[in-house]
């Protein structure tokens, strides 16, 4: 493999891993804050429980995301200098952003919001939970308007071939990031909701699986009376089924959210990349039929390798432009224009190393975009369906006593993950052959765009990246398995592993907790 590849590979792995603990961060939060701020208002107990549980989840994943954020900030400047270099003008002012207001907040708030407990009066602690998670929000937001630029160039001049910011705020507003803002915040709460139900379904069949919780002969449910085990009293049939369904409705109504940005976002990549748009559905030609069932040959981007199966007339024109019928321009009819506008090689420059002179292929891998696309929105849509399944399992109040459903809960929590994941494929690897798409609205600026093959470091061997490669993947592996084992720990260990102070007396206003604050 060639240094590029490899750097490809090397920034495709570490930023998966990080995206494996980002969503939980940004949408349990959310979840938590609506638990918080319910105990707040009402003092309801089941809530300053739930808190606590969910909480100390929270806590975890958020130190593991901090940490696979760190690691990742080091490839920028090592595998990816010349890139680094063209977009540190633009890339500075929200990174910075980021860096101070957001991250800078976030983590203030949340450790008040740790060492707070008791301390603090209810509502300024709460306060400090809301600041962390809008300061998540934040920070996230920052980052995908740096990724946005990427998709969508915006508010730069080119200064000898370099773009410099003209425009700060037309690089904040860039419609790109609003609407992937807006979709990844609800791809995130799709995963808090599933996160909920299935650990929440796994407490609950225990309860039944232990006698804890019976039903008579009406199949009504007879929640158990406080055996002497911490943390599985009466009132932790309430933290489970209220977390329970609430995370179902989230994943429900979130997933709606999905579809609305998306189809945002799917509008606006008809017009800034239409060539990602139509790889997406393996649309050879122009039309306005969309594929349901294609296939090929893996790993090719040529056209005359895939078949159509099944398509439906007039729903691709529909997504693209909101017109049914519409028709969408094919990868056939957009490559000549590609070709004239962008080159039918990489320059002959020397910044371009060996690839310069090379031809440029402007299709992405299609099978990638075309299954990463589907893969995105089937598993939304399992996990919704699930999550309405869940709302009726657990009408009664509890759950069925099979293991089965009980195990399929707890797996479906890969499934929104994963979703995450192929949108996230699907988006990066549609940019290819662009590592900075160019844009190309009346308003784009020309040459403001960058081939992948232009902005590897120069000089850094396939070796040594193959070792950085091998040596990030172990660093993250070994924090996935931390990530993993932390939090197997606490949800077994239930509400009192969160609350050791429970076992002998009732809570008054959530005193006592910090001892075990740094655990
Ligand atoms: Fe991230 C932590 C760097 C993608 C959302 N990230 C985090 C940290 C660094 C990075 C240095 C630790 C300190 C801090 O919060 O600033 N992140 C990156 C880089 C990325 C990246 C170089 C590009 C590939 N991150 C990324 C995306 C999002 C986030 C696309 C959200 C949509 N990152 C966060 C977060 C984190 C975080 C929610 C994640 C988990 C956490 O904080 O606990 O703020
Ligand atoms: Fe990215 C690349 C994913 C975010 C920047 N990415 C990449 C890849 C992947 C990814 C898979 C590979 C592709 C190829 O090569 O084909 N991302 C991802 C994810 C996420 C992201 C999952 C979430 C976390 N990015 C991001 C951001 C940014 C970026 C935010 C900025 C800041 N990317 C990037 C770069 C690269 C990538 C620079 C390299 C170059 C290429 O294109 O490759
Ligand atoms: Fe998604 C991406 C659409 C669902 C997650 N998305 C994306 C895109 C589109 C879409 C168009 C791309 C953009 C660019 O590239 O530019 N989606 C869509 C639709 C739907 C969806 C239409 C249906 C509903 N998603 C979904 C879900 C999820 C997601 C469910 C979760 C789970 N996505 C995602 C992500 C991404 C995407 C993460 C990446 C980032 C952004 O936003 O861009």
């Amino acid at each position: 493999m060639e240094a590029l590849d490899i750097a490809r590979w090397q920034f495709g792995i570490t930023t998966v891993y990080h995206f494996m603990l980002v969503p939980l961060t940004l949408g349990l939060g959310m979840a938590i804050v609506v638990m918080q701020t319910i105990w707040v208002r009402t003092g309801d107990e089941k809530f300053l429980r739930m808190v606590k549980f969910w909480g100390k989840l929270y806590l975890i994943n958020f130190i593991l995301g901090v940490a696979t954020g760190l690691v990742q900030e080091f490839q920028f400047g090592m595998a990816w200098s010349e890139y680094s270099r063209f977009v540190g003008d633009v890339f500075g002012a929200p990174l910075a952003l980021e860096g101070l207001l957001a991250f800078f907040a976030e983590s203030t708030f949340i450790g008040i919001w740790i060492f707070g407990w008791g301390r603090l009066r209810k509502g300024l602690h709460l306060a400090a939970l809301y600041c962390a998670v809008i300061g998540s929000w934040f920070s996230a937001y920052f980052i995908i308007v740096a990724n946005s630029w990427m998709q969508h160039p915006v508010g730069v001049e080119l200064v000898d071939g370099r773009p410099v910011m003209v425009d700060l705020w037309a690089v904040l507003t860039n419609n790109t990031a609003l609407a992937a803002f807006t979709h990844t915040i609800f791809g995130s709460l799709i995963v808090a909701g599933m996160f909920l139900i299935g650990i929440s379904w796994y407490h609950l069949w225990r309860r039944r699986h232990d006698g804890i919780d019976t039903t008579d002969a009406s199949g009504r449910v007879v929640i158990g009376e406080a055996p002497s085990v911490a943390g599985r009293d009466k009132a932790d049939h309430g933290v489970w089924l209220w977390s329970l369904r609430f995370g179902a409705v989230l994943a429900i109504v979130a997933f709606g959210g999905t579809g609305i940005t998306g189809d945002w976002q799917g509008k606006l990549m008809y017009e800034q990349q239409p060539m990602k748009m139509a790889s997406a559905e393996a649309a050879c030609h122009t039309g306005s039929a969309f594929s349901v069932l294609s296939i090929g040959d893996p790993g090719s981007t040529d056209c005359r390798d895939v078949i159509t199966l099944i398509e439906i007339p007039g729903v691709l024109g529909f997504l693209g432009t909101g017109e049914w019928g519409a028709d969408m321009p094919g990868i056939t009819d957009l490559e000549p224009h590609y070709v004239d506008q962008y080159g039918e090689t990489i320059p002959d420059d020397e910044l371009y190393g060996s690839f310069a002179g090379t031809e440029v292929n402007y299709v992405p891998p299609m099978w990638v975009t075309y299954w990463g696309f589907r893969l995105m929105i089937g598993l939304g849509a399992i996990t919704a369906f699930g999550a309405v399944v869940a709302l009726w399992l657990t009408r009664r109040g509890t759950v069925p006593t099979s293991p089965w459903i009980m195990r399929l809960a707890i797996l479906g929590i890969l499934a929104p993950f994963a979703g995450n994941i192929a949108g996230w494929i699907f988006t990066e690897i549609g940019r290819q052959p662009f590592v900075v798409a160019p844009n190309p609205d009346p308003s784009g600026i020309d040459g403001v765009f960058m081939f992948t093959a232009a902005a590897v470091s120069p000089g850094v061997s396939a070796g040594e990246l193959l070792f950085s490669v091998i040596a990030l993947t172990g660093v993250y592996a070994v924090l996935m398995v931390v990530e993993l084992f932390l939090l197997a720990k606490y949800v077994r260990g239930g509400v009192a592993s969160a609350m050791p102070e429970l076992a002998p007396h009732a809570p008054d206003d959530g005193a006592g907790d910090d001892h075990d604050a740094s655990d």
